[in-house]
């Protein structure tokens, strides 16, 4: 009994493959999506004594012994030999044998991914060798790799090294736009939202703090609306008695309506929002019932520049779709490198607002502009490059 791999972009086609090559006594052992198609696993042959046992399954022995008939695959009586239609049903349902097989595809598949990627990326550098330089150069700052190879895609491999890394770095600043300060030149109602522990409500408290100084501390009001980390709600009226500003705090965002209507003659309202995981469907629950408040709120995303592209990225795409002003970045200070933040800044397409990098209130805040972030990159950058590991460029390469 021969076993064989088969793929193909879609089933039909799979399917013609496997009945062409091995006709209609094929038995397919597994079918799954992968990249790019179909994957099918096929046997074929007489069926072999050893093979079948190994993939007789558990539960047809178990079922046989049992009074429970079973209708799919009935383990055969006393010696009689197993018939062919018997040997293709236990094969279908041995699960736990197939997955294993499935397992040491899926490793051979990904060696063999990883030498063709080193012989690519050799290749690459010997055919692009200025590209090559300056996908290293974008990788020690950490920028994630699909941002890094678009940066460069766009560069002539003709032009001088120091004239191309300028294009690299001005595509980057244009990638990242940034809002001018518009918590303080506008006002309204302003909410903060992002995963857990981000600096969320250290950045509402430095957002009023400053509204207050410019414009005074009764023009400004904080809501939390934190009611799910203990003591929440009494961090931020701690914070508005030791400064004079007003806090409100709600049980539950439906209750915000109410409190607003409160707050009516405050030219900016900030609101605090609890930390979510960014699978929690409440997150996107809560984004979603803000945005039909009355009157419209400017909903920005918080993202610590200290947590790592991955976890970044699954935030951003939570918040994909949903109607946000634009994005924070927090933590810089504890940040050892910025490319992971920009990295996650451009895929969320969202401009910047503020960038924060100490935990004083209200001194620790900064306007975001491109050339700041892309000057702190570099700052970093230089500071503790990143070590860029040969596998880690090889894998950037086939992304
Ligand atoms: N180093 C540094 N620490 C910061 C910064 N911003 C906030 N923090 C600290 O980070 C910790 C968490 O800040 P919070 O503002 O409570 O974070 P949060 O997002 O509101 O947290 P949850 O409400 O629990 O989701 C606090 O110790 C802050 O002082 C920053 O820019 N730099
Ligand atoms: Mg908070």
């Amino acid at each position: 009994m021969k076993v064989k791999r088969y793929f193909a972009a879609n089933m039909r086609s799979a399917l013609e493959q496997v009945r062409q090559e091995q006709g209609p006594d094929v038995v397919i052992l597994s079918n799954r999506k992968v990249d790019g198609g179909i994957e099918l696993l096929t046997a074929i042959g007489e069926p072999d004594a050893e093979l079948l046992e190994k993939f007789t399954p558990r539960i047809v022995r178990e079922r046989a012994a049992s009074p429970a008939p079973l209708q799919m695959a009935e383990a055969p009586a006393g010696d009689a030999p197993v018939a062919p239609a018997a040997a293709t049903e236990a094969l279908w349902t041995r699960q736990e044998t197939v997955m294993q097989m499935q397992r040491e595809i899926g490793a051979i598949k990904s060696l063999l991914e990883q030498q063709l990627s080193g012989f690519a990326w050799h290749e690459f550098n010997h055919r692009s060798p200025l590209q090559a330089r300056l996908l290293r150069v974008l990788t020690q700052l950490g920028i994630a790799p699909q941002l890094a190879r678009s940066l460069v895609g766009a560069v002539d491999d003709r032009r001088e090294f120091t004239a191309a890394w300028r294009q690299v770095f001005a595509a980057l600043q244009a990638r990242l736009p940034c809002l001018d300060d518009p918590v303080l030149n506008h006002g309204g109602l302003v909410a903060l939202c992002g995963a857990t522990g981000v600096g969320k409500t250290t950045l509402v408290s430095k957002l009023a703090g400053r509204y207050a100084l410019a414009h005074g501390n009764d023009r400004v009001a904080l809501v939390s609306t934190d009611d799910q980390r203990l003591g929440a709600h009494q961090q931020l009226r701690t914070f508005g008695r030791l400064v004079g500003i007003t806090v409100l705090s709600v049980q539950g965002i439906d209750e915000l309506p109410d409190t607003l209507a409160e707050l009516q003659d405050r030219d900016l309202i900030l609101l605090d929002l609890p930390g979510f995981a960014p699978a929690d469907p409440a997150f996107r629950r809560t984004l979603a019932t803000l945005a039909r408040l009355p009157g419209g709120v400017q909903t920005y995303l918080t993202l610590s520049a200290g947590a790592d592209f991955h976890a970044m990225e699954r935030v951003v795409a939570a918040v994909d779709g949903l109607p946000l002003a634009g994005c924070c970045l927090t933590k810089l200070d504890e940040a050892a490198t910025l490319g992971p933040a920009l990295s996650a800044v451009v895929a969320s397409r969202l401009p910047v607002a503020y960038v924060t990098a100490g935990q004083q209130v209200p001194d620790d805040i900064s306007v975001a502009t491109p050339e700041h972030l892309c000057a702190d990159l570099l700052k970093m950058g230089k500071a503790s490059p990143l070590p860029v590991e040969s596998t880690v460029l090889e894998q950037a390469f086939v992304l």
